[in-house]
């Protein structure tokens, strides 16, 4: 039997923060669909821009939905979500 006294200890350390993923930042848009009718308003937007902790929330739901609304009715709809989402990754979102 072998034992290997040079085993190393790996320890990492582990990141205060770390950038929220796509599936993360999907859940919380979800989660923010407040009237659950499956489109996301300003106000909704809103209110996921804030649980994000941006600093503007309004500013920032007015912006995503600007660069998310395709069909320009105001909401986000399930297809939009996906151009909403890359939207906010890019703005790279932490967790503490
Ligand atoms: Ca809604
Ligand atoms: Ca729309």
């Amino acid at each position: 039997m072998e034992f290997d006294a040079k085993e190393p200890k790996r320890r990492l350390p582990k990141p205060l923060v770390s950038q929220l993923t796509e599936e993360q930042l999907r859940a919380i848009f979800m989660q923010s669909d407040i009237n659950k009718d499956g489109l996301l308003s300003k106000k909704e937007l809103k209110h996921a821009f804030s649980r994000l902790g941006a600093l503007i929330p309004a500013f920032r739901a007015a912006r995503g939905l600007h660069h998310a609304d395709a069909n320009h009715d105001g909401l986000v709809d399930k297809d939009e979500l996906d151009d909403l989402i890359k939207y906010a990754y890019r703005l790279g979102y932490k967790v503490t």
